[in-house]
């Protein structure tokens, strides 16, 4: 388990290449104004904000080439692999902002490259409408967000245009996609195939998200595991978080979202974070960002009442 209060680092990744639609490069900026810093260290943790990442300024035809939009993912994807194992490296808990989701193949390949050194086993909490396990070959849209888990997994549809530390540098039996409802036909059988556990919204309805939540993460607690939480925005329902590119009905409610993310403080076992996809341009007067920030403050720790038991398989009680 882990300390009451951590060193927090935050590392904006001002990055759109990688999605349908532009605008996530704002990402880390509304996150920022909406307060993110502040909410943690009133929290008592100590914050350092790191800036941005950014891709070199892309004029929208440049941004219209695919292999330019390639190019600009995986740049930055290299940066973020050493500043998430350097932070890890210094006992850091590291913050990523995106920016769209292809931003986690640098993050968790970084993340990956700590727990190899330290024997830590890693496991993928990837909370998400999508499974993000497209490869080139399956996509439908050719977009690298739909794509980063196959990358990581180490899916051979990949070019060697697509080569780099984050090849292959995940188990996707150790990966739990949480809240999903929007998967293409042959990323499905992919995700079956490779043993990823997908954890969609019929059976979130059916359980609920505590019984849900308490197998993925006993799972970790019982090996001492790193948990990697790769937060897409789009996995709250759009009625209440409308500042996503690819926005899908029928999503987390605003309760369930903060009960998942309080069982994750809650465990302990959480070692890093990406918060990824929030589009301000489509955004509602700030209201997506403004969630996040607020599930990003139910995830380190805050509470409405004060909570004795910390463990997850044990019934908590006030
Ligand atoms: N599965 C579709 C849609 C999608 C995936 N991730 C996002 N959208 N954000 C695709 O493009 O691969
Ligand atoms: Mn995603
Ligand atoms: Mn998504």
């Amino acid at each position: 388990s882990q300390p009451d209060f951590l060193a927090i680092d935050l590392f904006g990744i001002a990055c759109d290449a990688g999605a349908s639609r532009r605008g996530c490069t704002m990402g880390p900026d509304a996150m920022r104004i909406a307060g993110l810093a502040d909410v943690l260290s009133g929290l008592g943790h100590a914050v350092t904000d790191h800036g941005d990442i950014a891709a070199a300024a892309t004029p929208h035809t440049v941004w219209q080439l695919p292999e330019r939009r390639q190019a600009a993912v995986l740049a930055m994807a290299a940066q973020s692999s050493q500043q998430a194992a350097a932070a890890l490296g210094a006992g850091r808990l590291p913050v990523f902002i995106g920016g769209d989701h292809s931003l986690s193949i640098g993050t968790l390949s970084g993340v990956a490259q700590h727990c190899d050194a330290t024997g830590k086993p890693l496991f993928v909490l990837w909370v998400d409408a999508h499974g993000d396990f497209n490869t080139p070959a399956t996509s439908e849209t050719g977009n690298i967000h739909g794509m980063p888990l196959a990358l990581l997994c180490g899916e051979p549809d990949f070019g060697p245009e697509f080569s780099g530390p984050w090849r292959g540098t995940i188990d996707p039996r150790h990966v739990t996609v949480f809240g999903a409802r929007s998967i293409d036909r042959p990323e499905r059988q992919l995700l079956e195939d490779r043993g990823v556990e997908v954890i969609d919204m019929r059976r979130i309805d059916e359980m609920g998200v505590v019984a849900l939540m308490r197998e993925v993460l006993a799972r970790v607690e019982a090996v001492g595991g790193h948990l990697h939480v790769s937060l897409d925005v789009d996995v709250i329902d759009p009625a209440i978080a409308p500042g996503a590119g690819t926005p899908v009905a029928g999503g987390l409610s605003f309760r369930e979202a903060h009960l998942v993310m309080e069982m994750i403080h809650d465990s302990g076992t959480m070692g890093s974070l990406d918060l990824v996809e929030l589009n301000p341009y489509l955004d509602n007067a700030s209201m997506s960002a403004r969630l996040l920030v607020d599930l990003t403050a139910s995830l380190f720790g805050r509470q409405i009442m004060p909570r004795q038991s910390v463990r997850t398989g044990v019934d908590a009680t006030v």
